[in-house]
């Protein structure tokens, strides 16, 4: 999507701190860190929102949250634990309407607004 700021970051139009990258999903780490860990991961593919995801994205989401999984642990978060956040829609929070998880972590967390 031409407008997206993410699709341009998975362009390379935008630069962004990669964390990590497959066919189709990358990680990258947030501009604004809300915790002393906080990475976000998309899939390449343009969905606005968790309302979006159509039947035929399963193995896509599914591809993305594992990658989640590999990204915490690399950053190592897999023992301490880390929050995995996805903000869907106005009342959520949601800023860039590109579907990403937020992944938190690095110190005990509190209050559940990424
Ligand atoms: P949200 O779930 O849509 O509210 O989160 C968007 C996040 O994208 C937010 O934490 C921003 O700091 C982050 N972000 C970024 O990492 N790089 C950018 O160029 C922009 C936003 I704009």
């Amino acid at each position: 999507m031409s407008d997206c700021l993410f699709c341009k970051i998975v362009e390379g139009t935008i630069p962004a701190r990669k964390a990590y990258e497959d066919d189709q999903v990358l990680a990258f780490h947030d501009i604004q860190p809300q915790a002393p860990v906080h990475l976000l991961v998309i899939p390449k593919k343009h969905i606005a929102t968790m309302n979006d995801c159509e039947a035929e994205d399963a193995a896509l989401l599914g591809q993305t949250l594992l990658a989640a999984q590999k990204v915490a642990a690399e950053a190592g978060l897999a023992e301490s634990g880390y929050r995995l956040i996805n903000n869907c829609g106005r009342d959520a929070g949601q800023l860039v309407f590109h579907i990403h998880w937020h992944i938190l972590g690095g110190e005990k967390l509190g209050s559940l607004n990424p």
